[in-house]
């Protein structure tokens, strides 16, 4: 029939065949990015391109739906659909390599593009990924060619009604004559060879992998951070006062252990900042531009401030929001040393992985601390190792930038930071909220005398009462905590006698200017939800 004897790869394979040429091309990247910089691997650079192009609704739906476990979320996802992609590259390929050639080289071209789209590490960047879509592409061929050198060659396949090449490997495989797709056939040395470089390959390729991944880490700064040791200020804050939680109740204790404490950014690679690296330049709207290091900032007079933080992703009831003692200094300081002129009424911050903010100046210069250390230790990487911004009263997303570098005094006129073109409000101060946290949602506690406790928060008003109420009763005021400052959450608790059955539990916060939070609900898009916190649990 056709003279043209091709060979046709069994579909395992070409399977595996795609799955290794993906995997070597991820994996040599990977160990290169680990000399040059973790954000110039492709496969963060595309997790970071994802990032940057979610909108906000989008990114709403991410921070809710996985809380701070996004980001691995993200990770495995992409690993997945490149797992797909290579199976598919393999079956597209199994007479002639070039169709899944074709799709890999395409894979490597998304690659190189989102390097340059975040890895900013100028034309090195770009050296990961160009090496990935070299490997892919190449691995592919070489792995197609010697996964075919010992496939029985086939005239064409059974749906064009012929039969195998009766070639050496047909005795070992005479089932080639049926079915819609024929599979070439294997003689055993062949699959052994075949299987032996394809496990080659692929202890090759996590081996690079996982090199490239423990370079990044080992050139991180992790060591940096430990030899600094504890951070202690000249002004400490005030102790906390042992009544000033409810933590034996169900609340949370009144400062979060920073392995606790939320997490919320853009960073699926943190910065690594050494602190002799680390700049910060003060320009735009000054009389004097100026630069600091790290060693400027710690040898000041450093302070210590309580202050609860939170996240206007934060959903009603939501986990976002936590408290920890900030140090470091005021950073009116510093600005004052740089002259603000009259008119600048946005400070621009930038970040080491190019987040931006754009945060109100007057509230700048009444109360946003540039803080080096939470709880006594040095800032954790995660939460802007060096140093970050920490406003009282804002919302983190304007007013919190972690591994800060750069400040810009403007106008809002002028300027837009991130969250800004992706919907959220140019200024967003904290919304009075109260959360319920025990008894816990859908628990079962024995009738009688049962105690509600929660938080309340209203930064920089402070809380003045908190009421509760269950099954539509009255509202009932409930007991607060001692108080700490008007900066930080306010714990609370109450009790009710109540009988068998489903209950419902609703709380509201008063702020000491009068208000009490709205029962309106509104999403957190565009500057913070409301609406009260309830929970049902039942009574046996
Ligand atoms: N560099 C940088 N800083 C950032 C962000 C970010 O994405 N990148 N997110 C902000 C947001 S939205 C919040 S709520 C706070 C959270 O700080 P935390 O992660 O230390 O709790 O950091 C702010 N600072
Ligand atoms: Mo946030």
């Amino acid at each position: 029939m056709h003279s043209a004897s091709r060979v046709v790869l069994p579909r395992l394979r070409a399977i595996v065949v795609g799955v290794l040429a993906v995997g070597a091309a991820v994996g040599a990247a990977h160990l290169l990015s680990g000399v040059i910089g973790p954000n110039s691997s492709p496969y963060v650079a595309v997790a970071n391109s994802v990032v940057q192009l979610t909108q906000g609704p989008l990114k709403e739906i991410a921070v809710q739906a996985f809380g701070t476990a996004d980001k691995p979320l993200l990770l495995a996802g992409i690993g997945v659909l490149l797992l797909l992609l290579g199976i598919v590259a393999g079956l597209l390929s199994r007479r002639s390599p070039r169709p899944g050639a074709v799709l890999i080289g395409g894979l490597g071209v998304v690659g190189l593009v989102a390097a340059g789209f975040t890895a900013n590490l100028g034309v090195l960047g770009y050296l990961p990924a160009l090496l990935s879509l070299l490997v892919g592409v190449g691995g592919f061929v070489l792995l197609h060619r010697i996964a075919g050198r010992d496939v029985a060659t086939t005239g064409s396949t059974a749906e064009l009604g012929s039969t195998a090449d009766p070639e050496d490997s047909l005795a070992q495989d005479g089932s080639a004559q049926e079915g819609s797709v024929q599979d070439g056939s294997v003689q055993p040395a062949g699959r052994r060879r075949f299987f032996a470089v394809a496990g080659g390959v692929a202890v090759g390729a996590l081996a690079a992998g996982g090199i490239g991944q423990w370079l990044a880490r080992s050139t991180g700064v992790q060591q940096v951070r430990a030899a600094l040791g504890r951070i202690t200020p000249a002004k400490a804050a005030p102790a906390i006062p042992a009544d000033a939680d409810f933590a034996k109740l169900g609340s949370p204790t009144f400062i979060t252990p920073n392995a606790d404490f939320y997490r919320v950014d853009t960073a699926i690679t943190l910065p690594q900042i050494d602190i002799d690296e680390w700049r910060l330049r003060i320009h735009g709207m000054v009389d004097r531009e100026r630069v600091y290091t790290f060693d400027d900032i710690r040898n000041r007079e450093l302070v210590e401030r309580t202050i609860t933080m939170t996240c206007v992703s934060n959903q009603v009831g939501g986990p976002y929001v936590s408290t920890a003692n900030f140090i470091g200094v005021p950073l009116r300081e510093l600005l004052d040393e740089a002259g603000v002129r009259p008119g600048a009424d946005q400070l621009y911050s930038t970040s080491e992985d190019s987040y931006t903010a754009g945060t109100p100046m007057d509230v700048v210069l009444d109360r946003t601390l540039l803080a080096i250390a939470m709880n006594g230790e040095p800032l954790p990487v995660e939460h802007g190792f060096p140093v970050r911004m920490v406003t009282p009263g804002l919302y983190g997303y304007l007013s919190a930038t972690k591994w800060v570098v750069d400040m810009e005094a403007t106008t809002f006129a002028a300027k837009q930071a991130y969250w800004i073109p992706r919907g959220y409000s140019m200024k967003a101060p904290i919304k009075t909220q109260s959360r319920i946290d025990a008894p816990g949602a859908l628990k079962t506690v024995p009738a009688g005398k049962v105690t509600v406790a929660g938080i309340a928060w209203a930064q920089p008003k402070g809380i003045q009462k908190v009421e509760v109420q269950v099954d539509d009763g009255r509202w009932q005021q409930a007991e607060l905590a001692a108080e700490v400052n008007d900066s930080t959450w306010r714990m609370w608790r109450t009790e009710f006698e109540l009988g068998p059955g489903f209950h419902t539990v609703r709380s509201r916060a008063t702020d000491k200017t009068g208000y009490t939070q709205t029962d309106r609900r509104v999403d957190a898009l565009p500057n913070g939800a409301t609406g009260l916190p309830s929970i049902q649990f039942s009574v046996s």
